[in-house]
């Protein structure tokens, strides 16, 4: 269940930071740029990934070549998992992740600026509304989600 948003552009997006981000230290630095674009971390954890969760979050994909290939990465390493809200969330997420392919996504995305090739790509970011919101309820309880305001969007009315 989402919690109430006053502004309708508001979106909430699940965002994973992926196996490889964790090994070589840059969660800090895409939760960062996340962060400064001015969305709102409304829920965070870390966790392990099994593989019925990693079956059921990438269900899109599982006639895919790589999708054992996908499952057996995602679940290598622990996570960290995020819901991200503000306006326009998804959107603003997808690109600041930039294209799937490291080798297409424009410097100064993410996955442009330190994806090494199109499965390690550090970073998951829902890609539609709808979607985001059954990827939220794969990772969270209700419980696990906050509703609060920041003095900085009072500044900005
Ligand atoms: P997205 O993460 O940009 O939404 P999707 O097409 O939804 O991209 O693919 C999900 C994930 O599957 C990608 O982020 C990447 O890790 C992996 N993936 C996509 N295409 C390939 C491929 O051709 N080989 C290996 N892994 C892939
Ligand atoms: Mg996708």
């Amino acid at each position: 269940m989402q919690a109430k948003q006053s502004n309708p552009n508001e979106q909430r997006s699940l965002v994973l930071i992926k196996p490889d981000a964790i090994q070589r230290g840059l969660a800090g630095e895409i939760i960062s740029r996340l962060e400064r674009r001015g969305l709102k971390i409304v829920a965070m954890k870390m966790l392990q990934m099994d593989k019925t969760l990693a079956q059921r979050h990438y269900a899109i994909h599982k006639d895919k070549a790589f999708f054992n290939e996908l499952v057996n990465f995602i679940t290598s390493s622990p996570i960290i998992a995020l819901v991200f809200q503000g306006k326009d969330a998804v959107e603003i997420i997808r690109q600041t992740m930039g294209e799937t392919d490291p080798a297409k996504a424009l410097p100064g995305t993410i996955r442009g600026d330190f994806g090494l090739d199109i499965e390690h790509n550090l970073i998951h970011g829902s890609d539609s509304v709808e979607n985001a919101s059954k990827e939220i309820n794969l990772f969270f309880s209700a419980e696990e989600i906050f509703d609060y305001h920041k003095d900085i969007d009072r500044w900005a009315g």
